[in-house]
């Protein structure tokens, strides 16, 4: 084993070396540029612990107690190639990227961070003429010493991937679990969380459904008993099989969905008709033990999200639900989130197996050019209803079955809005589910009023946390005002008040925004109506800016041709189609290939005019509606 590990480090040797080479090339030889993208060169820097793992041969051949000791240290390398395949990727320095403009930050490899403290404050020197914007007094630049960098160093044109990845842990969203596929949610993502859902379950509250707690386990029995929706999933389901040393005598299952595990009480709770409607939801994590490349929110191993399972006399009932189901998941998406979604029906192959029908919200991400399932709200019409006998007597003594539907969204939401709003510095959070709407920063400088800008700092908070509007001032004294910036565009708050000697002086603040990164001089005698007009038009410019980049990535067309074409462009297609599974699974078979095949996303509910005769754009058999196609998440 010692050899092994000998022999790795070799090679971690000669690939260092290997990359400093071509750092070199890339980059101004020694410069900082060029010392941080060797760091980006090693996996150890960028990759979760788990990645890390994966790719460490030699960890089998391991104890315990080696493997946990190394762990705490080792910096993955086994491939010297690995400069080659990064030549591949055709990366472009880091100084080269425009976009990126927080390269002025000194990044040493050892993780320690000099900043230069000029660099955010810049160009409202240049507006408001001269001065330094440091507290330490006597005009000295202080130096700020922090663990990890400001910035992000993918662009999310260039990599949208790594973009992703890095914006969600810099934005304080996310921090990498050492289990593959699960992932921590920090504060700043469970708030977002929590302003959705407490939208929503006000909402079907007041539809009277009511929140209940299901266990987390199901035993093989229960969890079996409809096997046809089972099967497919059947490799997904994660077990207990042991507890301490000892086998369990009977393995359980962890809930990947909760159908299973709910209805067998609700045969035993519906009776008669005034036991109906049945309308209970809850509030809880699930797991899916998947395969396929996790992401964080997206597809995630463990996640949150409410399911409501609801039983009714009568379909029309059910049919009235599932819409109005599907108009709340459209508000958290549109309202909320500010992101445009499109309501429909999903085909037959992509409908819930156990269920007769099934709609969706659906969105897109133009830089990939993926659609991806928002929330989906069924009707299970009776299939689940014979499978579990959940029974009733009617006013007439007659016995019936009940008709039922499910719905749910998930922390998906979430990776949707980083997706879709996210720019080149960092989140980009809607105000409406931002924990943060509005961050007050000081900006004082040499000879300053220092006291007087702290003290209106926090009165403006004062004032705006008075009228609803959620808002903090950034008062530590070990950053300056530049550093600040970076930090709260990176965590995407909406807006941004400074307020420095001459704001102090007019009695105003300067607001900047987010989303656009307008600056505004406000009186402070109007503070609260004018931030509250910023938010709401931020909030309206988020939603506008991400429809407009969809619709420009819908092409509506007609023929096979301009199909294939349209999905090597990344658009989002509508096309006129026969409706048949075959024709489906065909599509799917013809579009297969490393970026995945292309599938149905939905069939919308708007549907343009379809003219008689119109054909099917891969069957050339009439078509009988306009469906959304794509690959997707
Ligand atoms: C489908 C269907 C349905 C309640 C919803 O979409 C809304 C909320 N459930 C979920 N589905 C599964 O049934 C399923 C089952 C197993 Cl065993 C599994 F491992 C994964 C699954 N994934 C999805």
């Amino acid at each position: 084993m010692g050899a092994e590990l000998a022999a790795d480090e070799g090679r971690n040797a000669a690939a260092l070396a290997a990359c400093r080479t071509l750092a070199e090339e890339l980059t101004e030889e020694g410069s900082s540029e060029s010392r941080y993208f060797v760091s980006r060169l090693i996996p150890a820097h960028k990759d979760p612990p788990y990645k890390q793992e994966a790719n460490f041969h030699s960890s089998k051949h391991l104890t315990t107690e080696q493997w946990t000791k190394l762990k705490s240290s080792f910096v993955h390398f086994d491939d010297p190639s690995f400069c080659e395949w990064i030549r591949n990727l055709k990366v472009v320095p880091p100084e080269k990227r425009r976009s990126c403009r927080r390269w002025d930050l000194n990044i040493d490899l050892l993780g320690v961070i000099e900043v230069d403290d000029m660099a955010g404050v810049e160009q409202r020197q240049n507006k408001s003429g001269g001065g330094k914007y440091f507290f330490c007094s006597g005009g000295k630049k202080k130096e700020v010493k922090k663990e990890t960098g400001l910035g992000l160093s993918f662009t999310k044109d260039e990599n949208f991937g790594e973009w992703y990845s890095e914006v969600v842990v810099n934005g304080e969203m996310i921090e990498y679990y050492d289990i593959s596929g699960c992932y921590i949610l920090r504060p700043w993502a469970i708030s977002i969380w929590e302003i959705m859902q407490t939208f929503f379950d006000a909402e079907i509250k007041k539809m009277k459904v009511k929140n209940c707690y299901f266990p987390l386990f199901v035993s093989p029995g229960v969890l079996q008993k409809e096997k046809d929706h089972i099967e497919g999933f059947a490799p997904e389901v994660a077990w207990v099989t042991k507890s301490g040393e000892s086998e369990l005598e009977v393995p359980i299952a962890i809930r990947p969905t909760s159908e299973t595990v709910m209805y067998p009480y609700y045969s035993k709770w519906i009776r008669g008709h005034r036991d109906l409607p049945l309308k209970l939801n809850q509030w809880c994590n699930v797991v899916r033990w998947e395969f396929s490349n996790p992401t964080p929110f997206i597809r995630s191993r463990e996640f949150l999200w409410q399911e409501g399972h609801t039983a009714f006399a009568t379909k029309e009932e059910a049919d009235t639900e599932v819409l109005q189901i599907l108009e709340l998941y459209r508000c958290i998406y549109e309202e909320f989130l500010a992101i445009p979604v499109t309501k429909g029906r999903k085909s037959e192959l992509e409908t819930f197996a156990g269920g007769l029908y099934t709609t969706s919200v659906e969105a897109f991400i133009p830089n990939t050019g993926r659609g991806i399932q928002g929330a989906t709200s069924h009707c299970l019409g009776q299939n689940f209803a014979k499978m579990f006998e959940i029974n009733f007597e009617n006013e007439k003594g007659e016995k019936g079955m009940v008709w039922q539907n499910s719905w749910a969204y998930s922390t998906r939401t979430i990776g949707v809005m980083v997706m879709v709003h996210g720019d080149d510095k960092g989140l980009v959070l809607p105000p409406k589910v931002a924990a943060l709407q509005l961050i007050v920063i000081p900006v004082p400088y040499k000879d300053a009023d220092t006291q007087g800008i702290f003290d209106a700092c926090v009165a403006t908070v004062a004032t705006l946390s008075d009228a609803g509007i959620r808002a903090e001032a950034d008062l530590r004294d070990n950053y300056s005002p530049g550093w600040k910036y970076s930090n709260w565009e990176m965590k995407g708050v909406p807006l941004r008040i400074e307020i420095g000697p001459r704001d102090l002086a007019n009695n105003q603040v300067r607001a900047v925004r987010r989303d656009n990164g307008a600056k505004t001089d406000i009186s402070r005698v109007f503070l609260v109506e004018q931030v509250k007009g910023m938010l709401d038009k931020i909030q309206q410019n988020l939603f506008d800016v991400a429809k407009q980049k969809r619709d420009a990535c819908v092409e509506v067309l007609k023929t096979w041709e301009e199909f294939v074409t349209a999905l090597g462009q990344k658009k989002l297609i509508l096309a006129p189609w026969c409706d048949e599974e075959d024709v489906e699974k065909d599509v799917k078979a013809r579009t297969k290939g490393d970026m995945g095949a292309a599938k149905s996303l939905c069939t919308p509910f708007e549907q343009p005019e379809l003219p008689e005769g119109t054909k099917c754009f891969a069957s050339g058999k009439p078509a009988k509606k306009w469906t959304y196609w794509g690959r997707s998440y």
